[in-house]
């Protein structure tokens, strides 16, 4: 297809020294990695929000982006133009996935049984353009916090009509998610958190959204939906304080409510430096746990206290997420999700593209730098030492749960000396750097 974007043309890779502003640069899809292509290793996917339906709309101003499926007759004229145009950036850039909200994909109705009718007919449309482009659904989702229904929360509302409305919607999101052979869903809290505990039961609040999680979790295992489930943790915005705050608390949630084998989660970059955590943070609390199941890719500004949703171009950040990814023994079945927008001042078309391949190259380099810390072990050799005094002696016997206060006094008692060797943290950010200018 060539209908949207004329002057674009497939997006090839021509190597670091190409000047081709449509050409990747670091992001070779069938160079092999320890085994995998890239394109295996990185699983990019396309947001359809930010790619398709956004604007660049802010407090301050109205929509500036340019698009070339502007000026349909009616909504789902332009829903229409929307998924094809879809269509042809990712075969042009050469993704494999793409993730969406029911409502970026086609518009509500006036009933819910008329919205419902209207997702079935963009569906049918885009599973057709599936088959054609050979592309996959990441996953899919439930938009529960743009409609003036959910002014009070969607699971976590005061009001019991809203909760079986976005019920509802959830269930119909996961029949066109599993229909399209998606193969994550996720939850993002949108509005489920709260302004003020003046007017908020949150222990109602909590048990209810836990109720609303089962209940989906039943209803795939009925429709046969095997898609991996996702929370999104995300600390603040839109409400002042989300349920969803990093990974640790929606792992207490889970663990409370018995949910913890139904999900994993889904980390994004932006929420956890929200959150006032690295990227790294986010992503090694959730492997640890066994829980790390896919990632929205993207950047905030540490200058701006809110969720920017960057193209990310930071080769040190993707680096330490690639490193904790291939620990992870990679994301398979999530996906690297682009949830970034491009600048309002970058309206047009084209920046799509270079958006894009900012995002892709930036990872892309980020892959091979820490697939080669990793091979060539420099940092996990310097953590072995560092933590070597727990493989003998008295520290292995307090890994093995051997000893207790009462021994370990008495080791104490007779050892006077202790010896603490420095932690290096400069040392080691000097080599993370070397590998990222030299390759090594
Ligand atoms: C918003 C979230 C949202 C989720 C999907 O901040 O990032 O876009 O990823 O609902
Ligand atoms: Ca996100
Ligand atoms: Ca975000």
């Amino acid at each position: 297809m060539n209908k949207y974007f004329p002057n674009v043309s497939k997006v090839k890779y021509e190597g670091p020294k190409s000047t081709n502003p449509f050409a990747f640069k670091y992001y070779n899809p069938y160079e092999v990695i320890g085994g995998k292509t890239m394109k295996e290793h990185l699983r990019f996917s396309l947001s359809y929000w930010h790619t398709l339906t956004a604007g660049g709309s802010d407090p301050f101003g109205v929509a500036t982006a340019v698009r070339p499926w502007d000026g349909q007759n009616d909504d789902m004229a332009l829903a229409k133009a929307r998924m094809e145009a879809a269509f042809e950036l990712m075969d042009k850039l050469d993704i494999e996935y793409f993730c969406f909200h029911d409502r970026d994909i086609a518009p509500e109705g006036k009933t819910l049984a008329e919205t419902n009718e209207k997702l079935d007919e963009i569906v049918s449309q885009c599973k057709e353009l599936m088959k054609k482009y050979n592309k996959k659904l990441l996953w899919g989702t439930a938009n529960c916090f743009s409609s003036p229904r959910y002014v009070h929360g969607a699971g976590t509302t005061c009001n019991a009509e809203v909760f079986a409305y976005a019920a509802a919607q959830i269930k119909k999101a996961l029949e066109v998610t599993k229909e399209l052979g998606g193969e994550g869903y996720v939850f993002w809290g949108g509005r489920e958190g709260y302004e003020t505990l003046l007017n908020t039961n949150m222990e109602l609040e909590l048990d209810n959204f836990a109720r609303l999680l089962q209940m989906a979790v039943d209803y795939a295992k009925e429709i046969g939906f095997t898609g991996q489930f996702l929370i999104e943790p995300k600390p603040k915005e839109p409400t002042k304080h989300q349920y969803d705050f990093d990974t640790a608390t929606v792992l207490g949630f889970l663990r409370k409510y018995n949910l913890e084998k139904h999900f994993k989660i889904n980390i994004e970059a932006n929420h956890a430096t929200l959150a006032q955590h690295t990227f790294q943070h986010e992503l090694h609390v959730a492997r640890i746990n066994n829980v790390l199941g896919s990632v929205d890719a993207n950047q905030g500004d540490p200058m701006l206290g809110w969720d920017t949703d960057q193209f990310p171009t930071n080769v040190y950040d993707t680096t330490l997420a690639m490193y904790e990814i291939l620990k992870n023994g990679g994301i398979a079945p999530g996906g690297l999700n682009f949830d970034s927008k491009v600048r309002r001042a970058s309206f047009e078309a084209e920046d799509l593209f270079l958006a894009y391949i900012a995002g892709m190259d930036t990872f892309a380099k980020g892959l091979t730098v820490a697939y080669n810390l990793l091979q060539n072990g420099d940092l996990e050799k310097f953590m072995e030492e560092r933590y070597s005094s727990f493989n003998e002696g008295i520290g292995k016997e307090i890994v093995e749960g051997k000893v207790g206060l009462k021994e370990l006094e008495k080791h104490a008692l007779s050892n006077n000396i202790i010896v603490n060797k420095s932690g290096r943290q400069e040392l080691l950010e000097s080599i993370v750097n070397q590998y990222i200018f030299e390759g090594k």
